[in-house]
């Protein structure tokens, strides 16, 4: 092996007559300026050099490269552009080979795709994700990738932007061959040499001949044309994906490329972008609280759930899928058979669904115990307790957590709004108790609200965020509070939607308007699922403390006391027939509604599904200021997570926060001042919003990230 040259990314060696180009650009060697400036020079440099006859790119550590530089978008574009480096890489005289391990992702893969041989190992994981960004593969994939795999495939990656491994890879042609051991650099030398021994010379993939039967190609790009249009609601790139792919039928690769570039600057610049690369941004930044990196996390082996209802089953399962053990509580043997129950229940369900083997069901059970007896968690690293909400039997349940657990235990609590820190003062332990508030179904949703009291130690906090990783879960740092984070802003946005259909809207349009925004269901939807006696337990529980000032709303007090608690009932704000999960608009609830205006005197007005939004949104962002200001949340991009992963919140809007300052701060303040004139309590504008307004300031300036 000679040393040839080097950047501080990109180094080149010439290990015989291959030039070996490196890319070694931590973390995930993804594809900055410098890289693709290096890059390209490498090509250059392998053209020039007579020792040179072919070409070898591989990755430095565990990636080949994961995509274009995320966090230069949004940002003036720096030349070489990456088209023009796929280019150059392509159009070299000499064979250009890509070996691939660990990620071949977006750009990554466009690299690999410009290339005239592909090789992956096992454990590569090639794919276009760009969608998932709310951009299209922008570097020559939208023309090259149909091309080498057929319009159906190519599109098919694209519109999911999910990863094939090596062995689909190679079955759809994505990758020629597949390495016989995972030293990358020996397959890769080892392929280059007999593609050299073969003469086998270059082979650039935009003459690939896979769109050829263009009656086939055709009939895909309609057909995904269509499903795009029906179940990609709202969003941009999808349906430029399709026209790119389109052009790679219709026009020479040169006028291709060229449309592709330009509906990639269309989806570059729109707001779905900056939305969605913030929630890629935020949910790694989430990860990291000041606990993680100031304390070490205690073992965690072993593991207690208290209460075997929906919601303690759901975390059994969520924990046993993470392969640790279970040992489950409840107060006798037939409360304990039910919990065990719902446990199979769900695996019984993820087995007919064809989600999990049965002998996948039996080993998670292997590993589940149950107990009427708290002495069953003496040796339990980490208990969690989902019991009834109610303080007086929490706090029974802690005593009794704190008579039998080991010292060092971490004792937690599911909780989803009672005061952690009087949980924990019935133990004589308060700094290892905590919450971990799950979200229903536990073993399905995404979201960890970590809710950290005033006495717990920051080494508890880390093992909570190690725990959090472990159960494959977006952990989101919470204060203390009635409701912590998102049910606290959950209790603001359905109060605001009470008060718009109090004064005139119906149930059915604000559904609308907000599905219409991107969430999967309306407010009223989501009370329906849910059930209605939830909310009106949590409203009869603060009516005591509610402040005289607030105006309250009874129209679903009214539902509630004829019985329609939604769904399980078979009527709520929507009427379900027998069995149906999907309700329809409700006369009588429409009439009980017209007597609650006229009892408390309102003469209804109509209002816009914007206006909807508009309001709705106000009080969110406003509570959500409030919640940061208090600390609450460690910073905006925390409520952000924890609204897009635990309540629906368009992600391709960024969560509350990036749409507030994609609205612009001024215009938020603005709308509340307007607002705060009909009802000056529940209106008055976060102080937190008026600094940042006079300052000049967003809310991603208190990210403290580029996110
Ligand atoms: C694209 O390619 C467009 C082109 O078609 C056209 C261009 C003209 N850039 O996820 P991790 C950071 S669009 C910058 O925790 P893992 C990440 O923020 C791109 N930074 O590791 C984190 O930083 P920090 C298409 C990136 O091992 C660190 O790297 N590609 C990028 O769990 C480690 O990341 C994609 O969408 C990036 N592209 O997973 C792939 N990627 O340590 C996106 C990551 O400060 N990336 N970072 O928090 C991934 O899917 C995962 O990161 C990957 C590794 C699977 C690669």
């Amino acid at each position: 092996m000679t040393p040839s040259s080097a950047s501080p990314v990109v180094s080149r060696n010439l290990h015989g007559n291959i030039l070996v180009v490196t890319i070694d650009h931590p973390s995930v060697n993804a594809l900055s300026v410098d890289v693709r400036r290096a890059l390209a020079e490498a090509i250059e440099a392998a053209e020039a050099d007579q020792a040179v006859a072919a070409v070898l790119i591989v990755g430095a550590g565990r990636n080949f490269i994961a995509g274009a530089d995320i966090r230069e978008f949004g940002k003036p574009p720096l030349p070489p552009l990456l088209p023009s480096v796929c280019n150059r890489i392509e159009a070299c005289s000499k064979p250009v080979v890509a070996a691939i391990h660990g990620a071949a992702l977006g750009g990554g893969l466009e690299v690999a795709l410009a290339a005239h041989y592909r090789l992956a190992v096992r454990g590569a994981k090639l794919g276009l994700p760009e969608v998932q960004l709310g951009l299209l593969p922008g570097a020559g994939g939208t023309q090259r990738a149909p091309r080498l795999i057929g319009a159906a495939q190519a599109l098919d990656l694209m519109l999911s932007g999910r990863q094939a491994r090596a062995e689909e890879a190679l079955s759809l042609g994505l990758v020629d061959r597949i390495g016989a051991t995972d030293d990358i650099l020996g397959e890769g030398l080892a392929y280059a040499r007999e593609l050299l021994a073969a003469k086998a010379g270059v082979r650039p993939t935009r003459a690939a001949t896979a769109l050829a039967d263009t009656q086939t190609a055709r009939a895909a790009i309609e057909t995904a044309r269509k499903e795009t249009a029906a179940r990609t609601r709202g969003l941009f790139s999808p349906l430029k994906i399709v026209d790119a792919v389109e052009a790679a039928l219709t026009l020479p690769f040169d006028e291709g490329l060229a449309l592709e570039r330009k509906l990639f600057v269309e989806c570059l610049e729109s707001p779905q972008r900056a939305g969605l690369i913030h929630a890629f941004f935020a949910e790694r930044e989430v990860a990291k609280a000041p606990e993680t990196k100031a304390a070490t996390p205690r073992p965690i082996a072993t593991i207690g759930v208290v209460g075997g209802g929906t919601m303690g089953a759901g975390i059994a399962v969520a924990v046993l899928d993470a392969g640790l053990p279970v040992t489950m509580i409840e107060r006798d043997d037939e409360a304990l058979a039910r919990g065990r129950g719902h446990v199979e229940r769900v695996y019984d369900g993820l087995v007919a669904k064809g989600r999990i083997k049965a002998e996948a069901k039996d080993a998670a059970l292997a590993r589940f115990t149950g107990s009427t007896s708290y002495d069953a968690l003496a040796g339990v690293d980490l208990v969690i307790e989902a019991v009834f909400e109610d303080m007086s039997v929490k706090k029974a349940v802690f005593t009794e957590l704190d008579r039998v657990c080991k010292r060092g235990a971490i004792l937690a609590t599911n909780t989803s709004y009672l005061d952690i820190d009087e949980i924990a003062d019935a133990t004589s332990r308060p700094s290892d108790v905590i919450g971990l508030h799950f979200f229903s179904p536990a073993n399905v949703m995404k979201l960890l609200e970590i809710v950290v009291p005033g006495r717990v130690s920051a080494d508890v906090v880390a093992t909570s965020f190690e725990l959090a990783k472990q159960l494959r879960k977006v952990p989101v740092r919470a204060g203390v509070c009635d409701g912590f984070i998102g049910n606290r802003l959950l209790a603001v946005y359905r109060t605001a939607a009470d008060y718009l259909m109090e004064d005139g809207a119906s149930p059915y349009q604000i559904d609308r308007a907000m599905r219409e925004f991107g969430y999967p269901m309306g407010p009223y939807q989501v009370v329906d699922l849910a059930g209605g006696d939830i909310g009106w337990a949590a409203r009869k529980r603060r009516a005591p403390t509610r402040d005289p000032r607030m105006r309250y709303v009874e129209i679903a007090d009214r539902l509630c006391e004829r019985g329609w608690f939604g769904q399980k009932t078979g009527r709520g704000f929507y009427l379900y027939e027998q069995g149906s999960r999907s309700g329809t608009p409700d006369p009588e609830v429409e009439a009980i509604i017209e007597a609650e205006r006229v009892r408390v005197g309102v003469s209804p007005r109509s209002f816009t599904d914007e206006e909807i939004v508009r309001r709705l949104m106000c009080a969110v962002i406003n509570e959500a200021a409030n919640v940061v200001r208090e600390g609450i949340a460690l910073r905006p991009l925390d409520v952000d997570v924890a609204l897009i992963y635990g309540y629906g919140f368009p992600r391709y809007r960024g969560g509350p926060m990036k749409y507030a300052d994609m609205l612009g701060l001024p215009t938020v303040l603005a709308e509340l001042t307007r607002l705060s004139q009909e009802d000056a309590f529940f209106w008055r504008p976060s102080p937190l919003i008026v600094e940042l307004v006079d300052r000049g300031a967003a809310f991603s300036s208190l990210n403290g990230t580029a996110a």
